[in-house]
């Protein structure tokens, strides 16, 4: 039975992959930030009580922030595989949190690598580590973009990604570990968070059919990205470690759309004229956006033998009719009496 330890499990990523390790027969470490909320939604359906013998998942306080930390989880857990999931994700968010984003998203990685290095000298196993690379590290660069395409990062969150990805090149060639760079292209599911352009929009949609919400506020409607499932993309991280090389794969499905577009799918889907709903919004611009982003997966189809099954339309309905479900148990909280969250909140 394999072990495997994942930073970021509680993020839309990380419960996937949780989820799939677990029914490979894994025993999964999840780190997690203390937080005042909870922030452990996405795993309630595996979560097991920790009394539980036969449980699978684990979860332990950590931080990217804290080396000592993440030495001393390596330690404890002697894990057969890494996955570095964890980040200040939101491309807007980190022109306004450079700083930040780039000790989390850069930094981060670096000292997840270094506890990596020290562990790996000692622990008598060859453990493997996945790196959470993005297809915002080619963003100026055109379509399509593949392993042999330049970067050309244009946001303190591309930059970040385009600095965890040299580590772990370096880590790889300077100390010879089994690290892989997975550059995965836009991945959304019914979990995508709600500040991202997808899930904000099926969020609103499913408010707007049952009435709670009349306008969506969005930015830049023209540009284009490469989306997928999130449950494809965790296989595929999965795939790289279990290959005898470690090696750098871009993940996509090779299909770009453009926000209107998915906006006209999911709006008709939804049976709404999402024209009579959405207005644009500056705010919501970028000082330095990516236009048009679509991968080429041709490597990881051939030598991970990966292809993506779920299909573009397959993700819009899935998004959709997830969230009217969550739509219509608003809708019943509400009309009992129950405070429900502020969709304010999705002001990204
Ligand atoms: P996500 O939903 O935003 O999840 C990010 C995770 O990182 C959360 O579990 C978050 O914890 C955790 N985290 C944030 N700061 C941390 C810190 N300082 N220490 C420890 N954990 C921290 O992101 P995702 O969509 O699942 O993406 C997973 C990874 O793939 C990220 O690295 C992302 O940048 C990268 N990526 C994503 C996509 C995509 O389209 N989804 C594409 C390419 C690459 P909290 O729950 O406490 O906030
Ligand atoms: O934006 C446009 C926005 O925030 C997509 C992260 O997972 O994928 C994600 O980054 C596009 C951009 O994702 C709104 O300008 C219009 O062009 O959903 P997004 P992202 O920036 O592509 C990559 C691969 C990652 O690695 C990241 O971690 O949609 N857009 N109007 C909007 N975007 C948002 N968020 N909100 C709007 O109102």
């Amino acid at each position: 039975m394999k072990t495997a330890l994942i930073s970021g499990i509680t993020g839309q990523d990380g419960s996937y992959l949780a989820e799939f390790l677990i029914q490979k027969g894994y025993q999964v470490h999840g780190i997690i930030r203390r937080s005042s909320s909870f922030n452990t939604d996405r795993l309630d359906h595996i979560y097991a009580d920790p009394h539980a013998s036969s449980r699978q998942l684990h979860l332990h306080y950590g931080d990217l922030a804290n080396a000592a930390r993440l030495s001393q989880l390596l330690e404890q857990i002697q894990p057969d595989e890494v996955y570095n999931l964890a980040a200040q994700s939101h491309v807007r968010v980190s022109f306004e949190q450079a700083e930040y984003t780039a000790d989390v998203v850069a930094t981060g990685a670096l000292r997840l690598l270094e506890a990596f290095r020290q562990y790996a000298g000692h622990s008598g196993k060859s453990p493997k580590l996945y790196q959470a690379g993005s297809s915002e590290m080619f963003g100026a660069t055109p379509p399509p973009q593949s392993e042999a395409t330049p970067f050309y990062p244009r946001s303190p969150y591309a930059v970040s990604k385009v600095a965890a990805h040299w580590y772990g090149v370096n880590f790889r060639e300077a100390h010879g570990l089994f690290i892989c760079n997975g550059i995965l292209f836009n991945h959304e599911s019914p979990r995508r968070g709600e500040t991202f352009v997808t899930r904000k929009i099926t969020r609103a949609l499913g408010r707007i059919k049952l009435g709670m919400q009349d306008k969506l506020y969005l930015g830049n409607l023209d540009a284009r990205r490469d989306w997928g499932h999130a449950a494809d993309y965790v296989r595929a991280m999965w795939l790289m470690l279990q290959q005898d090389t470690p090696d750098d794969y871009v993940v996509a499905t090779g299909q770009s759309y453009s926000v209107r577009e998915f906006l006209h799918l999911a709006g008709g889907y939804a049976g709404l004229d999402w024209t009579r709903h959405v207005e644009v919004d500056p705010r919501y611009f970028r000082p330095t956006e990516v236009d048009y982003l679509q991968g080429d997966a041709a490597k990881a189809r051939r030598i991970l033998g990966w292809a993506p099954e779920i299909s573009f339309e397959e993700l819009v309905r899935a998004m959709v009719d997830g969230d009217l479900e969550l739509a219509r148990q608003e809708q019943t909280l509400l009309r009992a009496g129950h405070l429900v969250p502020s969709r304010g909140a999705a002001h990204a």
